[in-house]
């Protein structure tokens, strides 16, 4: 399990942003997503690298949650 905090993810639209943009690294991760806690949480073989990347590019700032 790979976790982002993403402070400036603040509703459905944002949310669905991003699953979309972690759907082009990997197209069979199971994304979960908690707007209010600014949550990410990704099961995917993709590297968290690559799906960082794939957030930022989304538009938003994601922190890896360790
Ligand atoms: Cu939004």
């Amino acid at each position: 399990m790979i976790e982002f905090n993403v402070q400036d993810m603040t509703c459905g639209h944002c949310a669905g942003r991003i699953t979309k943009a972690i759907s082009g690294v990997d197209a069979g991760a199971k994304v979960d997503i908690k707007i209010d806690s600014h949550t990410v949480s990704v099961q995917s073989n993709a590297s968290s690298d690559e799906l960082a990347e794939a957030i930022k590019d989304a538009g938003y700032t994601p922190q890896l949650r360790s």
